[in-house]
């Protein structure tokens, strides 16, 4: 298949700067010691492991104006914008791996950029327990991994926005979120006026997940650059338990395998966020472990036994 031929680079951003729970700085390392690059390599891909990218230190201080950390956040989300331009303009599929997810910000901008260069649509799936869309005006917390949804949609910070070269990297019917089930009052809010795609944990415990993946890929095409966002918290914390903000009743390991497996089966798998994993709430390891075979899924591993 076309995707063999493919060469992913690993990029690691090891910073929690957008989190208010410290530990996700852990993530790409962990990542590393689960054997994501063996995987990877294992399925016939060539991987090139970036090594981590540097940044401004985590400061810990409250928010200003609605917005913790808001220079260093622009300092990591710059650095992580050239790797992964860098990776997308070498023709190879970047996998950032986070740090927490502030970090999609950069990526993402990046991402649509490249796609906007190839006459490519873009679709992000955003799979995570919450919808990260809020603002500085709405945020409960200041977390500025709470609202790159917004920032991509052209409503965050001016110094956060327009990086891809047009006033929003997304339009709000390029994402589907998926999993999700902890929504602020205000973000409830947004998702209704911007008439965002929302298959929420209702939606998936309703109609299953293969009928959910089915209706998020639906238009999915040759002309189509697929993005996954893959926040850790999206996954049941039974399963995951190594997230800062985990919320109980998300899916499981095999309804996330599922949904893993028909990402990959599009074929149209251009870029990937894995991100919020944080290794100091881990279990031996065991989230990273799962996140690694899951990574693999997306990557063509099949458990069809035909
Ligand atoms: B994550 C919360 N909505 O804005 C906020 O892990 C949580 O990237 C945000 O999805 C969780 O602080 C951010 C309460
Ligand atoms: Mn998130
Ligand atoms: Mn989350
Ligand atoms: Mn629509």
């Amino acid at each position: 298949s076309t995707i063999t031929a493919t060469t992913l680079e690993l990029i690691g951003a090891p910073t929690d700067i957008g989190a208010s729970v410290r530990g996700a700085g852990m993530g790409p390392d962990a990542l590393r010691v689960a054997g994501l690059a063996e995987a990877l390599a294992g399925q016939g891909f060539t991987v090139l492991d970036r090594g981590n990218l540097a940044g401004p230190a985590t400061p810990w201080a409250p928010p200003s104006n609605g917005l913790r950390h808001l220079p260093e956040v622009i300092a990591w989300n710059r650095s992580v914008y050239s790797a992964v331009d860098a990776a997308l303009g070498a023709q190879h599929v970047p996998v950032m791996l986070g740090g927490d997810h502030c970090l999609a910000i950069g990526s993402i901008s990046a991402v649509a950029w490249h796609a906007r260069q190839r006459g490519k649509k873009l679709r992000v799936l955003w799979l995570d327990a919450h919808s990260d869309v809020n603002t500085e005006t709405t945020s409960p917390s200041g977390n500025l991994h709470g609202m790159p949804v917004s920032c991509l949609l052209g409503h965050g910070p001016a110094d956060l926005t327009g990086w891809s070269g047009e006033p929003a990297a997304l339009a709000p019917d390029a994402i589907r979120f998926i999993g999700i089930r902890s929504v602020d009052a205000d973000e409830k809010k947004a998702i209704r006026t911007l008439g965002l795609h929302v298959f929420d944990m209702r939606h998936i415990d309703e109609n299953g997940m293969r009928t959910t993946m089915t209706e998020a890929l639906q238009d999915v095409d040759e002309d189509t650059h697929l993005h996954v966002s893959f926040d850790l918290d999206c996954l049941d914390p039974a399963d995951a338990p190594g997230v800062g903000t985990g919320v109980r009743g998300g899916p499981t390991y095999r309804e996330m395998q599922l949904c893993m497996e028909m990402i990959a089966d599009t074929g149209r798998l251009g870029s990937v966020d894995v991100v919020e994993l944080n290794p100091a709430l881990d279990v031996r390891n065991q989230t990273a472990e799962v996140a690694v075979e899951l990574i693999e899924s997306l990557f063509g591993k099949s458990t069809l036994v035909r």
